[in-house]
């Protein structure tokens, strides 16, 4: 059978997913699944470089588990794990640290402004958070990573670090390539039209979750920041505040921009926002009603994470292998083989 290209994608439980996981992750990761041998896995890892409360931590990595699914990812297409079931990706981090300059990880962008937003906390974890993200990749010989506009450097260390691990030591890893979708790669806060939606904002209304009841949606995009025209027209630059409504729009209706500006030539800004608060109600509606019928599936999900840990650690151990042998480390002998007997037949 011919070998399908490989895909790898994750992300963090570190709160509530947003309508900017499903347009920049999600529904990509849905639309490839068919043509691609894919492995998404729920962060946990990366989600502890910012401090996480353990009960939730464990709760969040479930649900997040379970928007996966609820947002078409078919566990019978694509392995679905949670990171920390495979540790190859953290034994993978130390050699790949090892290759890694202080330099390249202090000027990534994410590092700086989590560092700044995490004044008292800046660990190390937050530091070499894109070396794991490295690993992540490598480990599964991933061709594509389908990613948000915000994770383009992240993965440009990545294949940095793959070559000068391949010109080191031999060719081991293929170099990935990002897959970052021409509309939707960078939801806007709601708020701050010019700061990304991220899940850990602290203010609510910022943020539409894809879980969001009807009443939160109506709410949140009613008091949507917009901008100072009157006129709906798409200028991410000059009017990002109803730029960033028109993406969304284009989301749950599958219109395109010059047709959105058709149909609301004319019109105010209040009736886009109507009209886009009532689509997205209709677009979220099967997800959270399917998320909501797997919060009652709990050994289902369960049994899904496990049999995606089972795949997933078997082509990990394989590269793994590969690359703790090119850089030189002693392979652990085989008791009977030197001689030795375990406790229980001696
Ligand atoms: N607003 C967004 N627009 C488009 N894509 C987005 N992604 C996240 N937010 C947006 C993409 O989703 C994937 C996984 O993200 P993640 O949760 O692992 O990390 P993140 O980018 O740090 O997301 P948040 O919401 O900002 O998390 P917190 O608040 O915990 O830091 C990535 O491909 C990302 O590009």
């Amino acid at each position: 059978m011919e070998q399908r290209p490989t895909i790898l994608s994750g992300i963090q439980p570190s709160g509530r997913l947003t309508i900017g996981h499903y347009t920049g992750a999600l529904r990509n990761w849905v639309a490839l699944q068919s043509t691609h041998e894919c492995f998404f896995m729920v962060a946990d890892l990366h989600a502890i470089t910012v401090p996480q409360d353990p009960e939730e931590l464990r709760q969040r990595t479930l649900e997040t588990a379970a928007l996966f699914l609820a947002c078409g990812v078919d566990p019978n297409q694509s392995t679905l794990f949670v990171q920390s079931h495979i540790p190859e990706h953290l034994q993978l981090t130390w050699v790949l640290a090892c290759l890694t300059g202080m330099g390249e990880c202090s000027r990534m962008t994410q590092f700086k402004e989590k560092s700044a937003q995490h004044r008292h906390n800046v660990n190390v974890g937050l530091f070499a958070y894109p070396i794991l993200m490295a690993a992540d990749i490598l480990l599964y010989q991933a061709d594509l990573v389908p990613v948000g506009a915000d994770q383009k450097q992240h993965l440009e260390l990545t294949r940095n670090l793959a070559e000068r691990f391949n010109n080191r030591y031999g060719q081991v890893f293929r170099i990935p390539e990002p897959y970052i979708p021409p509309i939707g790669a960078k939801i806007m806060s709601l708020q701050e039209p010019t700061k990304k939606m991220s899940k850990s904002d602290p203010n609510e209304n910022a943020v539409l979750f894809l879980t969001d009841s009807a009443d939160a949606i109506r709410r949140k995009i009613r008091r949507a920041i917009t901008d100072s025209g009157r006129e709906i027209r798409y200028d991410e630059k000059q009017r990002p505040g109803i730029s960033n409504l028109m993406v969304l729009y284009h989301v749950a209706t599958g219109k395109s921009i010059p047709e959105i500006e058709q149909e609301f030539a004319g019109a105010g800004y209040a009736d886009l926002k109507a009209a886009l608060a009532e689509a997205l109600i209709e677009f979220l509606r099967p997800i959270r009603e399917e998320y909501e019928r797997l919060q009652n599936a709990k050994d289902y999900l369960l049994s899904v994470l496990a049999q995606g840990a089972e795949k997933a650690r078997s082509r990990a151990q394989q590269t793994l292998q590969l690359v703790y042998d090119r850089v030189g480390f002693l392979p652990p002998a085989v008791p009977e083989a030197v001689g030795l007997t375990t406790s229980r037949e001696s």
